[in-house]
């Protein structure tokens, strides 16, 4: 741990000693550089962070003699004259062949057993940041230069930007550091950091940029550092130009650079065999969505650097190394035609109909546009070339028209007037992105994503009544509301198509099944306009029974904790329309019965309007049970801290939560204070 050394900076006016503070300053900020970007483990909170820096800035701002280019405040330079200048690259930076099936792997691991003449291979295999290749050199110790790949021979040279990169060491540390060392890596911006430079851009009435590569890209090509320093840039090494004062191996060499200072992926690995490279590509993909910067792949190198050299290199590419990539999340394709769909509340979304596309590991042939300001903002048209993207189990979204590729004037798209599905008005209300279909549950389409609804996991959770089927029994009208479910049999639903028998008994006996409910399942499965999960359990717990529910005032309604205004109005006006009430009476009468939660009924509220945080593992109980103990009591439970929270419930191995509370001064309990705070003690 570093001890925070607290001295009043303008005290002692002695040039010596405030040389020797500045000193210690500068060591101490590299080192907190150092725990934070190559260790990965932050010894102090950033506030305690900033307060160093500032500390220093102020020393060499009233000493300017003392200010040397490697200290930390010295990032930002000066905007270099003549743009960037085009520079060689002593040492080529290479690229690297693809594999993109597990077969592809195999023969490269074969061929290289073949040459080596061995059994089995050793291997480093790291992740393939989708970011911005440089080369760094330093000399004796000190960042000197800056490179793109550019074209792998020549780059740009962007050293006065790459200074204002944090995790980019302007000093290595430790003995033994070669005289002249060039390392390679990539510098990237997180998703978050991405995100928010996004929404920033965003207010500022300026251009975004479409995805985490090109920010960073746009970002190191700034003219000005001082713009670059601004961006959430960041930087990982995959290994050195040559192997001069280095290791033998490519794993060793990576940590000589990391005990030097510079930041390496945590995410590394020395693997032996072409079995575990593939269950490293499955591990990595399974957690692609998860990390917060983009990657496009696996690399695989030979560890021993003899072996690599006996590999060779077949034109720029190394025999001893291949990328394993992952499906693209973004891909190429024509928008053939615009049409929207109609959702559960009558919302209308423009969806993309597109030339089938293979994307983020699947056939893409329809995309979200989300709503009109969307289309118009990105001026997406039919018969556009456009770039879609599928990320994880996230709705495939057309991310922007290549507008330069327009060969012809392409017509505007249009919002139609009339509802496609029911030729009802369509509207758009005062500050609302969303058009909408007034047809209400007269609009088959309604029906069917009400019925959907209904029928979901989290709401009724009837197994096997899934969209196909409820199309069929709204387009055969067998089903027009949720209580017809009810009174379907198996011999009507086995005369549909594609329906057995034995699936026909199976359903009846699930919708059956569905019939003894949870209140709160019961209200969310109603579809009332705004209350999502939570709120219908809330809403359960506070009145205990549909009745007590359907006759609330607007007023009783809002004194139910976290639901405002706006919701207590929906849901008072849901209950006052007689089609509401008939479904309601309808499912009754078909025999759907809903339970109470235990604590109904004018429940306890005691910590109604609080707002808690938990992190870390607890003793008494999961942390599950503690949120549902502390939501049972009225209070909101959230994940993540600001001034609004009220407490920050802390276990054993806190995160950043705690930090986070401590720097906003927000309470923290641990766990005697939870149970005080349950009753429990
Ligand atoms: N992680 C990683 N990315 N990447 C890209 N390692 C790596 N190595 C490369 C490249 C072009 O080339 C070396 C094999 C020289």
């Amino acid at each position: 741990m570093l001890a925070a050394v607290a001295e009043d900076p303008m005290a002692k006016p002695d040039t010596t000693e405030i040389a020797g503070r500045i000193e210690r300053l500068r060591r101490e900020i590299d080192e907190h550089n150092y725990r934070y970007f190559v260790l990965d483990d932050p010894a102090v909170p950033d506030a305690e962070y900033d307060r160093l820096v500032g500390e220093l800035e102020k020393l060499e701002a009233a000493h300017p003699q003392l200010v040397t280019p490697d200290s930390p405040t010295q990032r930002v330079g000066a905007k270099p004259a003549a743009g960037f200048e085009t520079v060689a690259h002593d040492i080529p930076m290479l690229s690297l062949g693809n594999a993109f099936s597990a077969e592809e792997v195999r023969e490269f691991d074969r061929r290289i057993r073949d040459v080596l003449d061995r059994e089995e291979n050793c291997y480093v295999a790291e992740p393939k940041l989708d970011g911005v290749a440089i080369s760094l050199r330093y000399e004796d110790g000190r960042l000197a230069a800056g490179v793109t790949r550019g074209d792998g021979r020549t780059g740009e040279e962007v050293t006065s930007n790459v200074r204002t990169i944090r995790s980019v060491p302007l000093k290595l540390r430790g003995p033994g550091i070669p005289g002249r060392l060039e390392v390679r890596g990539e510098i990237f911006m997180t998703r978050s950091g991405f995100a928010a430079l996004n929404r920033r851009l965003e207010k500022a009435g300026q251009k975004t940029f479409v995805n985490p590569r090109n920010a960073a890209s746009g970002s190191l090509r700034q003219l000005d550092p001082g713009l670059t320093a601004d961006r959430p840039l960041r930087f990982f090494c995959y290994g050195a130009a040559t192997s001069d004062g280095l290791p033998d191996t490519h794993m060793a060499i990576l940590e000589r650079l990391k005990e030097m200072g510079i930041p390496v992926s945590p995410e590394v690995r020395r693997l032996t065999g072409v079995d575990a490279l593939l269950e490293y590509h499955a591990d990595i993909l399974s957690r692609r969505d998860g990390l917060d910067y983009d990657i496009d792949g696996v690399v695989y190198k030979l560890d021993d650097l003899d072996q690599q050299r006996e590999m060779g290199f077949v034109s720029r590419a190394p025999r001893w190394a291949i990328a394993h990539k992952f499906p693209a999340q973004e891909e190429l394709t024509t928008l053939r035609e615009i049409q929207v769909q109609v959702g559960r509340t009558g919302a209308l979304t423009p969806v993309a109909r597109l030339e089938p596309v293979f994307v983020g590991g699947v056939t893409v042939t329809n995309a979200t546009l989300h709503n009109i300001d969307e289309i118009r903002r990105k001026d997406v048209r039919e018969g556009d070339q456009v770039i879609v993207r599928r990320a994880g189990d996230v709705i495939p979204e057309v991310v922007r028209a290549l507008h330069e590729r327009r060969r012809k004037e392409l017509p505007e798209w249009n919002m139609p007037a009339e509802c496609p599905e029911c030729g009802s008005r369509v509207v758009r209300e005062a500050d609302q992105a969303a058009h909408r279909c007034t047809g209400g549950l007269v609009c088959p389409a309604q029906r069917k994503r009400a019925l959907e609804h209904f029928a979901s996991r989290n709401a009724m959770d009837i197994e096997g009544l899934g969209t196909r089927l409820i199309d069929q029994l709204v387009q055969a009208d067998l089903v027009a509301s949720p209580a017809d479910l009810y009174r379907l049999d198996a011999e009507t639903l086995a005369g549909l198509e594609r329906m057995a028998e034995k699936s026909a008994s199976n359903l009846v006996a699930a919708i059956a099944a569905s019939r003894e409910v949870p209140l709160g399942r019961l209200l969310f499965a109603l579809g009332i306009p705004e209350v999502g999960e939570v709120s219908a359990n809330q809403l359960a717990r506070h009145f205990g029974s549909l009745e007590g529910l359907a006759r609330a005032t607007s007023e009783e309604l809002e004194a139910v904790p976290d639901i405002g205004p706006i919701m207590a109005g929906k849901i008072h006006a849901f209950f006052r329309e007689p089609h509401n009430r008939a479904v309601v009476e309808d499912l009754q009468a078909v025999g759907v019965q809903w339970q109470a939660p235990e604590d109904a009924g004018g429940g306890d509220d005691r910590l109604a309007g609080n707002t808690y945080v938990l992190t870390g593992s607890l003793s008494s109980m999961p942390r599950s049970e503690a949120k549902a103990a502390l939501e049972a009591r009225g209070a909101k439970v959230t994940g993540s801290v600001s001034k609004k929270t009220t407490a920050v419930i802390a276990g054993d191995d806190p995160g950043s939560k705690l930090e986070k509370a401590r720097e906003l001064g927000v309470e923290v309990l641990d766990e005697t204070g939870l149970a005080e705070l349950l009753g429990e003690d």
